[in-house]
């Protein structure tokens, strides 16, 4: 029987399939080779009477997020916040590209707009806008910008992803009171997090399959493959400028010849879209070469 994996809790995976709810172990040999099932996933199982069951196969996956770790995700919704805790320009460069590179739709959420005395967190999101991507300025406690963001979310299998406190958990219970999450003020979490379980669960919901996971900061570049070479075609704001860099295999680091660099000079690009580029770059050509960043003094 096919069906697609809902959760993952200890070892046993829920598998939703057109006969109801599985409770199965994965066969052992998934750990041999060294892949092992995810939620997300869609899997052949070996379904018994008691709907218990073995997962014997993971059919093919669309892409692949490494942490959280779920497949097969349509949009990626990356919640940053007005004001506690403001928004790193990086991390979001980052969830862009890993979005980008696994082929899935990234929504950017900027939630707490009722606190929206953070004038640049308002520009951030107008630049993002104005880049192409999908922006949406929300308050889940005041209900506001719900309506369209349930409307983008319709019928997809959506990941949650953000810092702790920006308000996943609150944004999702804004959009689904079935799931009653768990919301709360970072200090007071801390100390129950030790005790709560963190496990991903895909809640259905109306054709949508919605996961929340808990905020770890930064979503990381490492395990994806991402070439140097591609960096750029991560940056729709370079495009125009490609063509006026005197080298195909331009890096766009070097203040001559390159469109982009000239580009930021003249304020035509926004400076810390630059510096994530350059930081990214960085970071894969350390990554591609372990040994430079150990000999580097
Ligand atoms: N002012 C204001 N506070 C909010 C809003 N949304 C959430 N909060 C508060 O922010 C705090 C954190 O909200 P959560 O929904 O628990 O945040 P989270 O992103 O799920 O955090 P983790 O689960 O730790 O990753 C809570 O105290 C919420 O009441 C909002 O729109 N405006
Ligand atoms: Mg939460
Ligand atoms: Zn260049």
């Amino acid at each position: 029987m096919i069906g697609k994996i809902i959760k993952l809790l200890s070892g046993v995976y829920t598998v939703e399939t057109p006969e109801g709810l599985y409770l199965c172990h994965a066969k052992g040999s998934f750990r041999k080779k060294g892949i092992s099932p995810v939620p997300g996933d869609h899997v052949e199982i070996l379904a018994l009477p008691d709907h218990t069951g073995r997962i014997e196969e993971i059919l093919p996956r669309r892409n692949y997020m490494i942490r959280p770790n779920v497949a097969n995700v349509d949009a990626l919704c990356y919640v940053s916040a007005f004001s506690k805790p403001t928004p790193f320009q990086y991390t979001i460069d980052k969830m862009l590209i890993i979005a980008q590179n696994q082929k899935i739709d990234p929504i950017l959420v900027f939630n707490k707009s009722d606190l929206a005395d953070e004038e640049n967190v308002a520009e951030l999101a107008e630049l993002y806008s104005r880049l192409g991507y999908k922006v949406f300025c929300v308050s889940a406690s005041l209900g506001s910008g719900m309506q369209e963001l349930r409307e983008a979310l319709k019928d997809k299998t959506v990941v949650f992803a953000g810092n702790t406190g920006v308000g996943k958990s609150s944004i999702l219970n804004a959009l689904y009171p079935e799931l009653m999450l768990e919301t709360g003020e970072v200090s007071d979490k801390l100390g129950r997090g030790r005790h709560t379980t963190r496990h991903i669960e895909l809640f259905p919901s109306n054709g949508s399959y919605i996961a929340d996971t808990p905020g770890f900061g930064a979503l990381e570049l490492e395990g994806y493959s991402i070439e140097r070479s591609e960096l750029a075609s991560y940056f729709p704001e370079f495009e125009p400028y490609l063509d006026e860099c005197a080298y195909l295999d331009c890096s766009h680091l070097n203040e001559q010849s390159c469109g982009v660099c000239n580009a930021v000079q003249q304020g035509q690009i926004d400076p810390k879209r630059y510096d994530s580029y350059r930081q990214i770059y960085q970071f894969l050509k350390e990554a591609e070469t372990p040994w430079i960043k150990k000999n580097a003094n």
